[in-house]
């Protein structure tokens, strides 16, 4: 017999272990929507909601995603439920969340997911967007004006597409019914997410007009640091949830144990009570955010390109090799470290708790998965820390082995020949570059570091970065990652 689906009908009848929803879901009224209902948001943001909404319903979840109808299709009729199933030495332990009320597909809901957002009950509109979500510059943080869906938006104002464009029309529509703007809370995995967003949504209002500019100016953008490790769901995985809890899931998510989520408290329309369930409110996340992004980002980064180039699947397969090991454990203690100020935290214990996290065996984190996105990743991964040590006059060999990595990745061929499946907003260009560069180290360092939105134009023109990234390219191409790694550290 084939299992009944995941639905509000079946939640009842879910095997015992299962934990489900401790409130009455008739009762809860959305107060927030977030746009880029990925996997991301519901480890995260969905479950720290999910455990307050018995106390107060009034700020259920309605997501959107903006570009593919995939989620909503799978909750639909499971009427926004889902499992999260959390991953360690000991089994699979799976919980139904509650939280998202409904899921709206903005390509074919734009109308009535802009109503929403611009009616009075929503307080909170957050995102998970991804970096390239933003329409930004990663390498200066400004808007990219000339993104082709920044133009569409500037042109059709009323149906935007981009992040930006469907923030602003719906402040536009308060702005216009004399409503109070939403808080925009921003849990993307970018420096400063907070101010980025505001520097993006301020500029898109102004240049769509001065008045709206100026009005938006006064909204709550704060920032947050969002840490949960989330591999993509694979069939096996839905199977075994499916198993777990007697029902059909959809789309189940996978992940971690560890959570950790950090928010600038200034929420001007009200938020939920986040604190009482384990969030840190505090003044000024920014420390915190450049702490994550310098260590377990820019360790993440680090591995994917050195971990799929030297044939490993998986981070926990990357944790297995030991030269791999001392590579991380010294990006982070030698260079990523003295680059951070945290009066108060044990970095080092920070690290040790990242390294076990990496070592999780039942996590399958993919390399190829944190691959995606390099040029919109490596600006705050690693270039920063690249940036603060060169001022300082200090070594980065392997913050720059992390780069000639990434640009070893995107010429788009493995070592043994075969292709690489490279997803980057800027694939196609870096794979022309890479051709004309052939297996020139210098010429393939020269044309990816004059992508000025990756690597500004600092740092194309700095002769140890140069010549630091040039070496272990030719390393990477003579020995392959492996060798590299271990000449590296041996
Ligand atoms: C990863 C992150 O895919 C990636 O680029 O580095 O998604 C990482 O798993 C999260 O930031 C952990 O909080």
């Amino acid at each position: 017999m084939t299992d009944a689906r995941l639905s509000p009908a079946t939640l009842a009848t879910l095997k015992a272990g299962t934990k489900v929803p401790n409130y009455d879901r008739s009762a809860v009224s959305p107060g927030i929507v977030h746009l880029g209902i990925g996997a991301f948001h519901r480890a995260h943001m969905a479950v720290y909601v999910d455990d307050l909404l018995a106390e107060d319903p009034s700020w259920g979840i309605v997501g959107a995603s903006l570009r593919r109808p995939d989620t909503k299709d799978a909750l639909a009729p499971q009427d926004g439920l889902y499992t999260i199933a959390v991953r360690d030495a000991s089994g699979t332990h799976p919980r139904v969340i509650g939280s998202i009320l409904s899921v709206m597909d903005a390509n074919s809901e734009r109308e009535e997911l802009l109503t929403l957002m611009a009616s009075p009950a929503i307080r909170i509109v957050s995102l998970t967007v991804t970096e390239k979500g933003y329409c930004h510059d990663p390498a200066t943080g400004e808007l990219d004006e000339r993104h082709p869906d920044i133009v569409h938006d500037l042109g059709n104002p009323t149906t935007p597409k981009s992040a930006p464009g469907m923030l602003v029309e719906a402040l536009a529509r308060r702005k216009a019914a004399g409503i109070a703007p939403f808080t925009v809370m921003s849990c993307d995995n970018l420096p400063s997410n907070g101010e980025t967003a505001k520097r993006i949504v301020t500029r898109f209002a102004a240049l769509r007009e001065a008045d709206l500019g100026a009005w938006v100016k006064d909204v709550a953008f704060p920032s947050t640091m969002v840490d949960r490790i989330v591999p993509s769901t694979t069939d096996a995985d839905r199977a075994e949830v499916t198993g777990l809890i007697g029902a059909e899931d959809a789309w189940p998510i996978m992940t971690e144990p560890f959570t950790q989520w950090v928010i600038e408290d200034h929420f001007p329309a009200g938020r939920p009570a986040f604190e009482k369930v384990g969030a840190q409110l505090v003044k000024d996340v920014e420390p915190f955010e450049l702490m994550k992004l310098r260590m377990l980002n820019g360790s993440h980064s680090t591995m994917a390109y050195l971990g799929y180039l030297g044939g490993y699947e998986y981070i926990s397969e990357v944790m297995g090799d030991p030269a791999y090991v001392k590579l991380i454990h010294g990006l982070m203690t030698e260079e990523a470290m003295p680059t951070l100020d945290m009066p108060g935290t044990d970095l080092g214990a920070y690290r040790d708790e990242l390294l076990e996290r990496f070592r999780n065996p039942a996590l399958k984190h993919r390399t190829w998965q944190i691959a995606m996105d390099g040029s919109q990743k490596l600006p705050q991964r690693l270039l920063g820390t690249i940036r603060d040590r060169l001022k300082a006059g200090e070594p980065i060999t392997r913050l720059a082995l992390g780069v000639a990595a990434w640009m070893r990745y995107v010429t788009g061929i493995a070592e043994d020949g075969s292709e690489i499946d490279v997803r980057d907003p800027h694939a196609l260009k870096m794979l022309a570059i890479a051709t004309d560069a052939g297996d020139d180290p210098e010429a393939l360092f020269d044309g990816l570091a004059a992508l000025t939105e990756v690597f500004g134009t600092d740092l194309a023109e700095n002769s140890i970065f140069r010549t630091a990234v040039v070496e272990h390219l030719e390393n990477l191409f003579d020995e392959g990652a492996r060798g590299t790694v271990e000449d590296l550290v041996g």
